[in-house]
C-alpha cells in the first residue's frame, strides 16, 4: 500500500509549482494593456477635453484603473493579522502507519509541498513584528488525499477552555473601542480586566509574560497544535496525539527592552529576518514531533486531554520526532500567498481526527466563516495558495468569482444522467474520509466539566521550570503590563491571581505596583447542570505530578551553533584589514553573517591601504538588530569609535541585552571607553572578551559565546544607560 501512495506522490511538488503558475504573470517583453487586454498607449494622462480641460467620464481605462485600486484591500484577519509566509516541504523520517492511516504520514519517501505562515495575535496588518505577542504557527500540508492544516501557537496552551469566551478574549485584547489606543500591545485595561475575571487563563499568561513572547526569529520558535487530536489507523483505531514542531536552532528570545528598540528601527524584523534566511540559502528547519496517548489512558493524567488550557509534560508523554519541515522558497507575491491563504483547523486528511475539546470545536465553525467574509466568497478554495494537488469533484456549483468550469449536465448526486458521477468513496480501500466512532452517551449541557477546574498547577508547574532570568523577566513582563493598567482594582485583583501561581512572584509585582497581594476572590461565574453541585465546579489547584519540566524552559535548548546569527563588526580608518578578515572568516566559516559598520557609508582604509566596503553606517545601524559585536584591531580605527557616541552607544546597548562582545588589540580600547570598561570586573565578565594574543583563541571563544545566545546574569549586575 505504501508503495502504491508513494507512487502516487511522484512530482507533487512539481505539480503544485506548475498548478500556481497557470496564475502568474511575466510582464517581461510584454505591452502594458487593460484588464480586457487591450494594448495602452499612455499610462501618464486621463483623457480630457483639451490639454486644460475637464477630465471625461467616457475614460474607461482611467475608470477601470481606479476601480481595481479603490478595491485592493481585503479585511485583514481579525486575529493573526499580521504575518509572513513562505513555501517549503515535510519529508518524514519514519512511518507512524502503526497509529495513522494519513498517507503523508505513512511513507517515508513522500515528500510533501507545504506552506507556513507566522503571525502575531493582536496587531493590525501593518503592526510591528516584535510586540509581546503569542505567534501563530500554521502549516498547510498539500497532500494527495487533499489540504491537511495545522493551525497552531508558539505556545502549547490557550487563554480559554471554551470557544464562547473566544470574541471576549479578542474583544478584551484589541486596541480599546473607544479611542483605538493600543495598537499591538496586552498591556492595558480591558485585557488585564478580562484576565483578571478568567482564572483559566493563568497558564497561558505565565508563557505569554515569559520571553517566549518575544522570539529572536520565528525560525527560533516552537510550535504546537495545542489540542489533542486524534490518530486514527487503518483498523479504525484510535490515538491521542499532540504536535509539536521543534526548531533546528533552538528557541531563542530578544530582551523586553531590545524588543521595543526593534520594533522602531525595524518594525519588519521577523518578517525580514524569514526572508532573508530562506534568500541566503539557510533554509529554516523544525522537526515535527508526536505525543501518543492510547485511548485507554485517556483518564490516567492530573488534568483533562481536552482541555486545551493544559499541555502534557514531556516527562509524561515524551515527544517522537516523526520528521521535518523546511522553508526553503519565498513568496512571489505577499497578497496573492500570505494574504489570501485560508487556513482551518477543520481541513483534514483521512487517519486525523478531532477531539471534543470544546475551543477545537468552536474553532471548527469560525474558520470557514471568517474566510467567506474576509475573501469574500464560497469559492476562496479556488485561489491559486489555497487549491490542494489533488483535483475536486463535487455537485457545488457557481457563486462569486467561481473559476471552475464545470461541464456536463448534472450536478446532483445520485444521478444517472452524469453516469453517477462523481461517486462517494463508500469503500474503505477507496479512502475516503470517515470520522472517528466515538461513542457518545450524554446529557446536553450547557457547562464545562469538572475535569476542567483546575487552573493553577500548570502555571505553577510552567513558573517552576523556568530558569532565573526567565522567571525575572516574567516578573518584569507583569511588572510592565500591570503597570500600563490604569485602574487599581484591575490590578489589585491580578496579583491577587498570581498568589495562585506563585506566592513570591505575586509579592515581587505588587511590590512594583504599590500593592500588597492578597486572597483572590474567584466566584464560578458559569451555570453548572441542575442535578450538580456547584462546589465542585470551583476553580482550584491541583498540584502537578512533577515538580518542573526541563522541556518549558528556554535555557536547555541551546544547540551549540551560532548558524545564521548576524555579528556586528566596528571599524573607523585605520582598521586593521587582517584582524577584520580572520574573524569575518571565522564566524562565515560557522554560518553566521557580519556587517562591518562605521562612521559614513562608501569605504574605510585599512592599515594597509585597502579598501574596505562599509554595509551600514551607524546612523541606520542598531545594536539590537544584531546578535553580537566584534571590535577588529587597529589603533586608528579604536580611536575613532572611541571618540564616536554612536560606537559607545551600540556597544552599550548590546552589553545591556546580554550580547556577546569582543575586541581584538587595540579594540579592547574601545570598550573601556564605553559603559563596561568603567567596571574593571567587567572585563572579565563572561561574554566580553578582550586582550587575547591569539587571534585563533579569540575566535573560538567568541564563537561558543555567540552560541550562548545571551549572558542574562549580566542583568543583575548593574543598569547600563544605554
Ligand atoms: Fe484561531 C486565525 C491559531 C483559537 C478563530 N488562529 C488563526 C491563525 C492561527 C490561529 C495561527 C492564523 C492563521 C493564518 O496564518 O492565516 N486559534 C489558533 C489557536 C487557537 C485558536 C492555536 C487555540 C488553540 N481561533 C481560535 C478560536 C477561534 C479562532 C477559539 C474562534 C472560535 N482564528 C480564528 C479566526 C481566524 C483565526 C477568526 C482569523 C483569520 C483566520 O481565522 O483565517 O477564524
Amino acid at each position: 500500500m505504501a508503495k502504491n501512495k508513494s507512487a502516487r506522490n511522484k512530482n507533487t511538488e512539481t505539480k503544485k509549482v506548475a498548478d500556481l503558475q497557470q496564475h502568474t504573470e511575466n510582464p517581461e517583453n510584454e505591452f502594458l494593456t487593460t484588464n480586457q487586454g487591450l494594448k495602452i498607449n499612455d499610462n501618464q494622462n486621463s483623457l480630457k477635453a483639451g490639454d486644460r480641460g475637464p477630465s471625461l467620464l467616457e475614460d474607461f481605462i482611467l475608470r477601470e484603473k481606479i476601480t481595481h485600486f479603490d478595491h485592493e484591500r481585503i479585511p485583514e484577519r481579525i486575529v493573526h493579522a499580521r504575518g509572513t509566509g513562505a513555501h517549503g516541504f515535510f519529508e518524514l523520517y519514519e512511518s507512524m502507519e502503526k497509529y495513522t492511516r494519513a498517507g503523508f504520514l505513512n511513507d517515508t519517501s513522500v515528500k510533501t509541498p507545504v506552506f507556513a505562515r507566522f503571525s502575531t495575535v493582536a496587531g493590525s496588518r501593518g503592526s510591528t513584528d516584535l510586540a509581546r505577542d503569542v505567534r501563530g504557527f500554521s502549516v498547510k500540508f498539500y497532500t494527495q488525499e487533499g489540504n491537511y492544516d495545522l493551525v497552531g501557537n508558539n505556545i502549547p496552551v490557550f487563554f480559554i477552555q471554551d470557544a464562547m469566551k473566544f470574541p471576549d478574549l479578542v474583544h478584551a485584547l484589541k486596541p480599546e473601542p473607544h479611542n483605538e489606543i493600543p495598537q499591538a500591545a496586552s498591556a492595558h485595561d480591558t485585557f488585564w480586566d478580562f484576565i483578571s475575571l478568567m482564572p483559566e487563563s493563568m497558564h497561558m499568561v505565565m508563557w505569554a509574560m515569559s520571553d517566549r513572547a518575544i522570539p529572536r526569529s520565528y525560525r527560533m520558535m516552537e510550535g504546537f497544535g495545542v489540542h489533542t487530536f486524534r490518530f486514527v489507523n487503518e483498523q479504525g483505531k484510535s490515538h491521542f496525539v499532540k504536535f509539536h514542531w521543534k526548531p533546528l536552532l533552538g528557541v531563542h528570545s530578544v530582551a523586553w527592552d531590545e524588543a521595543q528598540n526593534i520594533s522602531g528601527k525595524d518594525p519588519d524584523f521577523h518578517r525580514r529576518d524569514l526572508w532573508e534566511a530562506i534568500e541566503t540559502g539557510n533554509f529554516p528547519e523544525w522537526e515535527l514531533g508526536v505525543q501518543l496517548i492510547d485511548e485507554k489512558d485517556e483518564h490516567k493524567f492530573e488534568f483533562d486531554l481536552l482541555d486545551p488550557t493544559k499541555l502534557i509534560p514531556e516527562e509524561l508523554v515524551p515527544v517522537k520526532i516523526i520528521g521535518k519541515l523546511t522553508l526553503n522558497r519565498n513568496t512571489d507575491n505577499f497578497f496573492a500567498e500570505t494574504e489570501q491563504i485560508a487556513f482551518h483547523p477543520g481541513h483534514l486528511v483521512p487517519g486525523i481526527d478531532f477531539t471534543n475539546d470544546p475551543l477545537l470545536q468552536g474553532r471548527l465553525f469560525s474558520y470557514t466563516d471568517t474566510q467567506l467574509s474576509r475573501l469574500g466568497s464560497p469559492n476562496f478554495h479556488e485561489i491559486p495558495i489555497n487549491r490542494p494537488v489533488v483535483d475536486i469533484h463535487n455537485n457545488q456549483r457557481d457563486g462569486h468569482m467561481r473559476q471552475m468550469i464545470n461541464k456536463g449536465q448534472t450536478s446532483y448526486e445520485p444521478n444517472t444522467l452524469g453516469g453517477g458521477c462523481p461517486f462517494q468513496a463508500m469503500m474503505k480501500k477507496m479512502g475516503g474520509f470517515t470520522s472517528f466512532l466515538e461513542r457518545i452517551d450524554a446529557k446536553k449541557i450547557r457547562s464545562r466539566s469538572k475535569s476542567f477546574t483546575d487552573h493553577f498547577g500548570q502555571a505553577t508547574l510552567f513558573f517552576n521550570s523556568q530558569s532565573q532570568p526567565e522567571k525575572d523577566h516574567i516578573v518584569n513582563a507583569l511588572r510592565f503590563e500591570l503597570g500600563k493598567v490604569q485602574t487599581p482594582a484591575i490590578r489589585q485583583r491580578m496579583v491577587n491571581l498570581l498568589t495562585q501561581v506563585d506566592k513570591g512572584l505575586a509579592e515581587q509585582v505588587a511590590a512594583s505596583l504599590g500593592l500588597v497581594a492578597g486572597k483572590p476572590e474567584m466566584p464560578m461565574n458559569h451555570s453548572v447542570p441542575a442535578d450538580a453541585n456547584p462546589k465542585d465546579y470551583q476553580p482550584r489547584k491541583v498540584k502537578s505530578s512533577i515538580e518542573s519540566s526541563a522541556a518549558l524552559s528556554m535555557a536547555g535548548t541551546l544547540k551549540n551553533s551560532i548558524q545564521t546569527r548576524k555579528i556586528a563588526i566596528l571599524a573607523a580608518n585605520g582598521v586593521d584589514d587582517a584582524s577584520l578578515a580572520a574573524m569575518k572568516k571565522a564566524l562565515e566559516a560557522k554560518g553566521a553573517q557580519t556587517k562591518v559598520i562605521a562612521p559614513m557609508l562608501g569605504f574605510i582604509k585599512s592599515t594597509s591601504g585597502k579598501n574596505i566596503a562599509v554595509d551600514e553606517s551607524f546612523l541606520i545601524a542598531a545594536s539590537v538588530l544584531y546578535d553580537a559585536v566584534f571590535i577588529p584591531a587597529g589603533a586608528a580605527s579604536a580611536a575613532a569609535l572611541k571618540a564616536n557616541p554612536d560606537a559607545l552607544h551600540f556597544i552599550n546597548e548590546a552589553y545591556k541585552h546580554c550580547k556577546a562582545i569582543a575586541a581584538d588589540a587595540e579594540g579592547a580600547e574601545v570598550i573601556g571607553e564605553s559603559y563596561i570598561g568603567m567596571n574593571e570586573k567587567d572585563k572579565t565578565e563572561a561574554g566580553v572578551l578582550s586582550g587575547y594574543k591569539s587571534a585563533n583563541k579569540l575566535a573560538a571563544d567568541f564563537i561558543n559565546a555567540i552560541a550562548q545566545h545571551r549572558f542574562w546574569e549580566r542583568e543583575k549586575m548593574r543598569k547600563v544607560p544605554a
